[in-house]
């Protein structure tokens, strides 16, 4: 009998070992999920910059984040990831000369919003305002250095409103990236962090 009660004691201290080896083998591989998301939605984000650099050299600028700027009326823009949209219109334009074959799979609608009339010249050959994806799914928020004093709202894959306006220094209300542009993603929370906590940004706080 004893021996049989010190066998069920000794199973079950082999269980618990197995279920703690099971959830610290859960967590390591989740964790490891997250950081490969970490990293693939950063090379997303290096690919728009070196696409952005080379847009710049010839039109000695940036695209805009303010679909107007590139004429408005073609678009049937909702003020909705406004953006990460103009960011790939100018940047796949034929008209420009597309600087930039984004992964088809990268091309997001969270909002669903569409051209107007005339489809634009973009290579990509549809008729909707797309975005950029991170590797959760939402859109990547772009923000040229003339719109730093705007507000945006960009929607989640899960539908769901995120404001977003420029990251500025808490102490001194400087933009970082003064001259160019801020880039960022929501990261794993989905939530803005405007470039804190676990968002993803393109520029570097001291
Ligand atoms: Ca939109
Ligand atoms: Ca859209
Ligand atoms: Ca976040």
């Amino acid at each position: 009998m004893n021996r049989q009660g010190f066998t069920l004691v000794e199973l079950m201290i082999v269980l618990a070992i197995v279920a703690i080896l099971l959830g610290l083998g859960s967590l390591v591989a989740l964790t490891a999920l997250e950081m490969s998301k970490d990293s693939d939605t950063q090379g997303r984000i290096a690919q728009i910059e070196q696409a952005l650099e080379a847009y710049k050299l010839p039109f000695s600028e940036y695209p805009p984040s303010a679909l107007d700027d590139i004429g408005g009326d073609r678009f049937a823009p909702n003020e909705e990831n406004e953006g990460i949209e103009a960011l790939v219109i100018c940047l796949t334009s034929q008209q420009y000369s597309p600087y930039w074959s984004p992964d088809p799979g990268w091309l997001i609608n969270t909002d669903g919003d569409s051209v107007r009339d005339n489809p634009t010249d973009s290579y990509i050959n549809s008729g909707e305002l797309f975005e950029v994806s991170d590797a959760w799914g939402n859109p990547i928020v772009y923000i040229h250095n003339s719109d730093y004093d705007y507000d945006f709202v960009y929607i989640t894959s899960e539908d769901q409103e995120r404001e977003v306006s420029a990251a500025s220094d808490e102490k001194t209300g400087s933009f970082p990236n003064r001259r160019t542009f801020q880039i960022w993603s929501f990261g794993g929370d989905a939530e803005n962090d405007g470039g804190a906590v676990d968002d993803i940004k393109n520029w570097t706080t001291d």
